[in-house]
Parts: structure tokens; C-alpha cells; sequence
């Protein structure tokens, strides 16, 4: 894989002064010697409270891991990079430095699993034509949610929790961040799991690995699942009605092509989701 950008972003998000240590793109890499290299260490006060997501602080003495690598009871510590390093006790990043050690605001050390859905349809006129982009190719839109926590916009994607699986995990997201499932009467959830659960079942797997996110430390980073789901005629989700919910401020189905922003490296699988369906990109 190639250099971790977001990861080396120079503020840390959700703070307004905790600063990265800077790292050139040329000392990235663990392997390449960086002497003057001298990170803060960061970890947020809500993951040192010891929230359900969390795991203990073995910086200070407080709890153990041991099953680095390995699936950890229902906690996954694998890596979809393969086998990262524990140095001093603390895995490492697998991409290489991001100027800031110990956890930041994530919850687990090393992996964090995240799923991604994306939902895409063909961009249609009101004439119902399927508009075609520059390259003469038609144009894909997707679901996708404005964060709140820093306004980017992304696809709705959430955290794999303990002993959950990514299917299960891409349709509550969905559901949550897309639908706003938390605030619908229980007809209204059964109504919308109706037509998710059929849709959201039969996705492809264009992207398993590390995230270039915002968040990542050099001991705990993000790691996903991504699913593509197309809607080819544009008669399934074309019924769902689109409410942002939870994380999300906001929803729409957004063009994607290449000069869209995405938030981390989301912009990437998209590309290959259009690449999959030869889609405009
Ligand atoms: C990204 O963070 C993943 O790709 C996923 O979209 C998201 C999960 O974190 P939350 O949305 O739960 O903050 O790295
Ligand atoms: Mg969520
Ligand atoms: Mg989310």
C-alpha cells in the first residue's frame, strides 16, 4: 500500500491543539531511521474512562493484552495487513509513523474494525435517462453521510463491535446513519429492515485493509470492510427514504467522480466501486 496522509494530519481531530510530531513522507516507513523522532503520546480522557469500546490502558499497568495478532476472545487483533509488530509492548502501525503515540481517540489498540457500505445508483434526468459523464461513461452516485464530527463527507460506515459481524454491521450503519433507524417506531424499523436486510445482503467486496483515517496513532489505527451494493435500475433504493441519523448531520446521493472530497480514504473505494460497474469516473 502506499503513504498514510490523513494519519499524519498536522492537528489531531477533536482537539484543538494536540499537535503530530512532523513526519516527511520520506520517514514514514518504520524501517527507514528518523533519530530526531519524538512523538507526543495522546489518548483522549473518554478512552481512558474505560468506555464498553475500549480497551484497558497497558501504558500505565492497568490491564494486559496478550493475544496481539490474534482474535482475542470476541475482539479481533488481526490485521488485514498481515502480521504487525509489538515493540516495547505496543503494536505498531503497519503504514509506518504518524507523529503521535498510544491511542488518540480510538478505542482499541492496534486494529480497529470498521464496515463500510456503499449504495450506489446510475444518476438519472427527471426524464428517467441515465446521465453520462465526459468520458462518455454513465455517472454513479452514492449514499453518502456529512460527519459530524469534522463535516467531511464519507460513506456511512461504523465500528465492527465485539462478536458482530460486517454484514450485521453494514446494515445497522445503514440503517443509523442513512435512515435515522434510532429515532423510528418499532413498524417503522420492521418496515426499513424489510427492505434493507434484501438489498444490503448481496454487496461486493471492493476493499479489505488498513484506512488512511484522521484518527490513527502509530499504535492504534482504523482497518475496514467495504461492500458495494448497486441499485442498476434504480428500483430498490430508490425507495428508501434518506434521513441522517446519529454520527450523520446530513445525507444525500452525492456524483462521484474524481474531484470529489472524501473523508479519509473513502475517495478510493468508490474508485474501485465505479471501476467494478465501469462507471464514470
Ligand atoms: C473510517 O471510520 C471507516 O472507513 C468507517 O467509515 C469509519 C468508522 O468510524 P465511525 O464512523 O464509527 O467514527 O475509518
Ligand atoms: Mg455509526
Ligand atoms: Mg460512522
Amino acid at each position: 500500500g502506499g503513504l498514510h496522509c490523513k494519519a499524519r494530519c498536522e492537528i489531531y481531530p477533536r482537539t484543538k491543539d494536540v499537535k503530530r510530531f512532523k513526519v516527511p513522507d520520506d520517514k514514514v516507513r518504520w524501517n527507514v531511521p528518523f533519530p530526531e523522532y519524538s512523538p507526543p503520546s495522546f489518548t483522549t480522557e473518554t478512552v481512558l474512562s474505560g468506555p464498553y469500546y475500549a480497551d484497558p490502558d497497558i501504558c500505565s499497568g492497568k490491564g494486559e493484552i496478550t493475544k496481539w495478532n490474534e482474535i482475542d476472545g470476541k475482539v479481533s487483533r488481526v490485521s488485514f495487513e498481515g502480521k504487525y509488530e509489538v515493540v516495547d509492548g505496543l503494536p505498531l502501525n503497519p503504514v509506518g509513523r504518524t507523529g503521535i503515540k498510544h491511542r488518540g481517540c480510538l478505542g482499541r489498540w492496534g486494529p480497529n474494525h470498521a464496515a463500510d457500505p456503499i449504495v450506489t445508483r446510475w444518476k438519472r434526468t427527471e426524464d428517467d435517462e441515465i446521465v453520462k459523464g465526459e468520458d462518455g461513461k454513465q455517472v454513479m452516485e452514492f449514499v453518502s453521510v456529512q460527519r459530524r464530527d469534522n463535516r467531511e463527507w464519507a460513506i456511512p460506515g461504523g465500528m465492527v463491535e465485539p462478536g458482530s459481524l460486517v454484514s450485521a454491521t453494514i446494515k445497522q450503519e445503514f440503517g443509523e446513519e442513512a435512515m435515522n433507524s434510532l429515532e423510528m417506531s418499532e413498524e417503522e424499523k420492521k418496515e426499513m429492515h424489510d427492505k434493507i436486510e434484501d438489498f444490503l445482503s448481496h454487496g461486493d467486496k471492493v476493499y479489505e485493509g488498513y484506512v488512511d483515517d484522521p484518527r490513527n496513532t502509530d499504535n492504534a489505527w482504523m482497518e475496514t470492510t467495504a461492500y458495494h451494493f448497486h441499485d442498476n435500475d434504480g428500483t430498490k433504493v430508490g425507495q428508501f427514504n434518506l434521513h441522517a441519523g446519529d454520527d450523520a448531520m446530513a445525507v444525500q446521493w452525492m456524483v462521484c467522480n474524481s474531484s470529489i472530497n472524501l473523508y479519509a480514504s473513502h475517495k478510493s473505494f468508490l474508485q474501485e466501486a465505479a471501476k467494478r460497474i465501469d462507471a464514470s469516473w
